[in-house]
């Protein structure tokens, strides 16, 4: 029995600073309304799908930014799309600013924030969180950036690793999931570490900007979405996994976000992109069962990879210099 099953992402437009949770929470649940309609089993949304790209703005101390994160989920205003993913038996990711109080590795607990995603099964069980592991941008204020990127003031590190579990979705029965958020898609370690769990479906959302904003060398335009795609592409096709990756776009306070989203099959293809910078769903009907090929043949990781080869990927951090080479000496005249 083929085990298809049918993904959707839910591209959102931009959220304004000033936009309330209930407007957003509402937008949420008409795309999930939509994605019913079109016969969608699980829903994928955007990283921090609640507030706007907030990490664009400097706060001194950040407990005067609790607005931004969500200390319960759900919540009385995220509750609406918890009772519509039941209503609709709809499965859904959902990427949001979390604070979690939590003992940290010294083990004192303390208050704690993180870029988070959850994917919740329709009875409103949360199945899966993860936690943002690689954190772009800065920690202190730039002067120099027209527009701050300051994820490393507002979010720890994540420390739930990228997890993957097998978990019931629609008529397809046991999928296995795993989730990463925005930057992670840059980092080939972020999927082959969900590829050696087996995952058939990543599920992922992005907030990024259209435009570089490192004024440190040229970066053509149209490349912002080329390397987005490659990235996914790339990581879905290596590790024989379909990939949902579900942009925040326009223009939030006059900083621009490009969409872009696609659902990617695990030969690299691209099998559905939003054309619209704005909320706009995007289906595709997937045949889980294509993991199988990779999996068995080219990305056959148990007869193919050579671990005693990798040593630098675990031993190193940074990238060191290479061994200067120089021409023999020349044979004696
Ligand atoms: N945004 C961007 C991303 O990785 C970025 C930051 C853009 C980093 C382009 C490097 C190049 O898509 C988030 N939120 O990670």
């Amino acid at each position: 029995m083929t085990r298809r099953l049918t993904v959707a992402a839910a591209q959102l437009g931009p959220i304004q600073k000033a936009e309330g949770r209930d407007v957003v929470v509402a937008r949420l649940v008409r795309l999930m309304e939509t994605a019913h309609k079109r016969g969608a089993e699980v829903v994928v949304f955007p990283e921090l799908a609640l507030t706007t790209f907030f990490p664009r703005w400097y706060e001194e101390d950040i407990n005067n930014a609790d607005h931004w994160y969500e200390s319960a989920m759900p919540s009385n205003e995220t509750a609406p799309l918890f009772e519509a993913a039941r209503k609709y038996n709809i499965g859904f990711h959902l990427g949001y600013g979390e604070i979690a109080y939590e003992a940290d590795e010294t083990g004192v607990v303390r208050k704690r924030h993180f870029n988070t995603a959850i994917y919740v099964h329709p009875s409103g069980e949360v199945v899966l969180k993860y936690r943002k592991v690689h954190l772009p941008g800065h920690k202190e204020f730039d002067p120099a950036r027209k527009v701050q990127h300051l994820e490393k003031r507002y979010f720890e590190v994540g420390n739930l690793g990228f997890p993957v579990v097998r978990a019931p979705i629609g008529q397809a029965g046991p999928v296995n999931i795993g989730m990463m958020i925005c930057n992670d898609r840059r980092w080939p370690e972020s999927w082959r570490v969900m590829g050696l769990q087996q995952v058939e479906l990543v599920m992922l959302g992005y907030n990024t900007p259209s435009i570089n904003q490192d004024a440190k060398g040229f970066e053509a335009h149209h490349l912002r979405v080329a390397h987005s795609h490659l990235s996914i592409q790339a990581g879905c096709y290596q590790n024989a996994t379909f990939g949902v990756a579900v942009a925040k776009a326009g223009v939030e306070d006059g900083c621009e976000l490009f969409g872009n989203s696609i659902i990617v099959n695990p030969q690299g293809q691209i099998m559905a992109e939003a054309t619209s910078w704005d909320d706009e769903l995007i289906v595709a009907d997937c045949d889980l069962d294509m993991c199988n090929l990779g999996r068995t043949t080219i990305f056959n990781f148990a007869a193919h990879r050579r671990v005693e080869a990798y040593g630098r990927i675990l031993e190193q951090t940074g990238s060191v210099a290479p061994a200067e080479w120089a021409p023999a000496a020349k044979a004696a005249e």
